[in-house]
This record gives structure tokens, C-alpha cells and sequence, in this order.
């Protein structure tokens, strides 16, 4: 079956942990700044989970033993932090919203990290893929004040390798054609799935790049790795990731945002924008057989504050008109509540529900 050309972003979040401590208290920039999860033994035992850039180029990474990062860092003028993951949740829900409206679909896979399916928005168009990467990254800079590094490629597969490849405040795009020679020379654990035992007994094959193992007999695979594994290892050192971005989870949601011709308080103004927003939802989530119970708008106002505000249905609905007026009644009270004029405003639909059972893919095995 073909399948149809895509555009996936994987955005991750730069040093997350340490940036989000930096943000937290600006005096720590410049220092090598430390979060560590102590295990409680004694004061010096734990490891590191993650540091700035400046800690890293002392060789001090994620996993290294605390009393290590603290040997290597004497006299450096070292900040240790704890973990304190109820707040870098609290900013990582923040930023993944924010993600959500450049998104015909998200997915989250992990605290800091996201896939993004930018195809329809971009009409399968890299040079737009880029633009709206570098859009994204300026409003999460102006508005959280945080950096993350982007891999755009045809799948989840190059996306990821990708993003990993100009880090930090990087952007990587790998285009179809260049798939085959961004993956040959990388090693065999830069993909998903293969850990240590594997890349042992990979290299006793003879098999130490992704190039080795796409050129290696795909039967020789499944004798060696069983069926499922051996398909996946020669798909994926191919660049074949069919894999969709799967929406998940409360969170799940469609929309769009955007800038305003110019700055307002006008109801009739806002809803022609909104109006746009809405043509192009419907058509995602229609071509999904999707209904949805919940609208929400959003608006950013001139002082750059986030503001938004939801509803949630008495039933499922598959129409525009329902979301048009719950638009509506949504800004004409948060219009009665605040004086300030609107710089961008954005509309959603969440709450889905559709009976179409979706196969469990083989690489959600492993991103757990
Ligand atoms: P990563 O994205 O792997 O690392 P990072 O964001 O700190 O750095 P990079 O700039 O390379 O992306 O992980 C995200 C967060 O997960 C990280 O900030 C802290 C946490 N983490 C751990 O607690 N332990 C670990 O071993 C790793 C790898 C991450
Ligand atoms: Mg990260």
C-alpha cells in the first residue's frame, strides 16, 4: 500500500531539567548548573539527571554518579539542584499547549518531548515546515523564555535521529531524498529498540552502522531477531517509519493559532479570523471520524499573556456551527473581562471520540 508523503517534527526541549532552574533563577546562567536525584543514603548519593551545557562540558551528563559531578566540577563554581518535577510538569503542560496550535496532530513522548504532524499545514512543504519551526521556537523563547532543538523528516524515525544531530536551539531537516545518506553512517543504537545486547550481537554479524543492516539479508533478520524485530530493523535502517502520530490522552486536541491583521477588541474582527481556524479544524478532524466535546479559545494579548478559556459540550458534535458559537460565546465574555486589546487569537476542539480501533504499532513497544 503507498503511503501518502508526511512532514513530522520531533521537537525536544534543550537541557530541560537545568533550563527550566536557569529560568526559574537567571543568576544561575553561565554557571554549570547541576539537577541531580538524590537517592537519600547519604548527602553525596545519587545521580545526575540532567545539567546545562556548561556542566556537559566538563563531561558531566545525565546517569553520571553525583559525587563524580561534584569531583569534576571543583572549583568551577557548580549550582547542585534537586528534582523538582511538579514544576518543570507545570512548564512542560505549558509548552506542549503552546505546541498543540502549530499541530495537525501532537503526541507527546515524554516530558520534553513531542512529535508533531505538520503535512496539512504545511502542504508537504519543507521550506514551510522550517518557516513554522522557527515561528514555533520564537513564541515558546518570547512567551515561556525556553529553547528546544527540532529534527524534520518524512517519519517519526529520521524525525527523532534528527533532532538529536544540533543541539541546543538547533533545527535539522532531513528531506526523503536525503534519508539514505543522513542514516548510513550512524551506529546501529541510534535506532529505537536496539540496546546493548542487540548491538552485540549485531557486530558479531558484522553489522556496526545502519548501512550495514539495511544492506543485511532481511531473512538472515527474522532468523536472528524473530519476525517482528527482524522486519523493523531492516524497515527502519531503510528510513521506513509508517507510524502515525497518534493524538493521546486528555490533552488531545485540534486547533490553530494565529496573528491578527492588527491589534483588537472587536468581536465581528476576531471571528473572521476564527472562522479560517475553523474551515481547517473541521477538515482535520472530519478526515479523522472524529466528534468533539469540548471548544476552546485562546488569545494573546498585546502584553504577550496567554489567556484561554473552554467548554465543554452537553454532547458530541461533527459540525463547524457548534464550535462557531461556543467560539463566540467564549470571547464575547472573556472580552467583558478584560480592556486589553488582542495581538493573536486561536480556537480548539478536544474531547474526542471515534469507534475506529487503531493497531497498536510496533515502535510504541519501546517509547514507553
Ligand atoms: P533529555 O531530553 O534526554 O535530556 P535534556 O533535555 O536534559 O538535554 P538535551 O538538551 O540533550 O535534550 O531528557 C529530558 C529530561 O529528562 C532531562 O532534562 C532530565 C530527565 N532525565 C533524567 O532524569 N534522567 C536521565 O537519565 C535522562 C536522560 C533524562
Ligand atoms: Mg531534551
Amino acid at each position: 500500500m503507498p503511503t501518502q508523503a508526511r512532514i513530522i517534527l520531533l521537537v525536544d526541549l534543550d537541557y530541560f531539567f537545568a533550563q527550566i532552574e536557569e529560568l526559574r533563577n537567571p543568576a544561575l546562567k553561565g554557571k554549570p548548573v547541576v539537577v541531580g536525584m538524590y537517592s537519600g543514603r547519604t548527602e553525596e548519593s545519587g545521580a545526575v539527571s540532567t545539567s546545562n551545557y556548561t556542566a556537559r562540558k566538563f563531561g558531566v551528563k545525565s546517569g553520571l554518579p553525583l559525587f563524580q559531578a561534584k569531583k569534576r566540577l571543583e572549583g568551577k563554581d557548580p549550582v547542585f539542584l534537586p528534582v523538582d518535577y511538579e514544576y518543570y510538569q507545570k512548564i512542560s503542560d505549558k509548552i506542549m499547549t503552546m505546541l498543540r496550535g502549530y499541530a495537525d496532530a501532537l503526541e507527546q513522548a515524554g516530558i520534553d518531548e513531542a512529535y508533531l504532524e505538520v503535512t496539512q499545514r504545511t502542504q508537504c512543504s519543507y521550506e514551510k515546515a522550517q518557516v513554522l519551526v522557527q515561528e514555533m521556537k520564537q513564541a515558546v523563547k518570547e512567551q515561556i523564555g525556553v529553547t528546544f532543538s527540532v529534527g524534520i523528516g518524512p517519519n517519526k524515525l529520521v524525525a527523532k535521529i534528527a533532532s538529536d544531530m544540533h543541539k541546543p536551539d538547533g533545527v535539522t531537516t532531513v528531506r526523503p531524498q536525503e534519508v539514505q545518506s543522513f542514516l548510513s553512517p550512524l551506529p546501529v543504537d541510534s535506532l529505537l529498540g536496539v540496546g546493548k545486547k542487540t548491538v552485540a550481537k549485531m557486530a558479531e554479524m558484522g553489522i556496526k552502522t545502519i548501512a550495514d543492516l539495511s544492506k543485511y539479508d532481511v531473512q538472515r533478520l527474522v532468523e536472528t531477531f524473530g519476525r517482528t524485530l527482524g522486519v523493523y530493523f531492516h524497515q527502519a535502517s531503510n528510513g521506513i517509519d509508517n507510524e502515525p502520530v497518534h493524538e493521546a490522552g486528555e490533552a488531545e486536541s485540534i486547533g490553530r493559532m494565529g496573528t491578527l491583521k492588527e491589534n483588537t477588541r472587536d468581536l465581528d474582527f476576531i471571528m473572521q479570523k476564527i472562522d479560517a481556524q475553523i474551515d481547517e479544524i473541521y477538515q482535520e478532524f472530519t478526515q479523522k471520524g472524529l466528534s468533539y466535546r469540548q471548544v476552546g479559545i485562546a488569545a494573546v494579548m498585546i502584553n504577550l499573556s496567554t489567556k484561554s478559556r473552554s467548554k465543554t459540550l452537553e454532547k458530541p458534535a461533527k459540525d463547524k456551527e457548534t464550535i462557531r458559537k461556543a467560539a463566540r460565546e467564549l470571547f464575547e465574555k472573556y472580552l467583558s473581562e478584560t480592556d486589553m486589546e488582542i495581538r493573536r487569537v486561536g480556537v480548539r476542539v478536544a474531547g474526542f471520540s471515534k469507534d475506529e480501533y487503531r493497531q497498536k504499532q510496533l515502535t510504541s513497544f519501546f517509547s514507553t
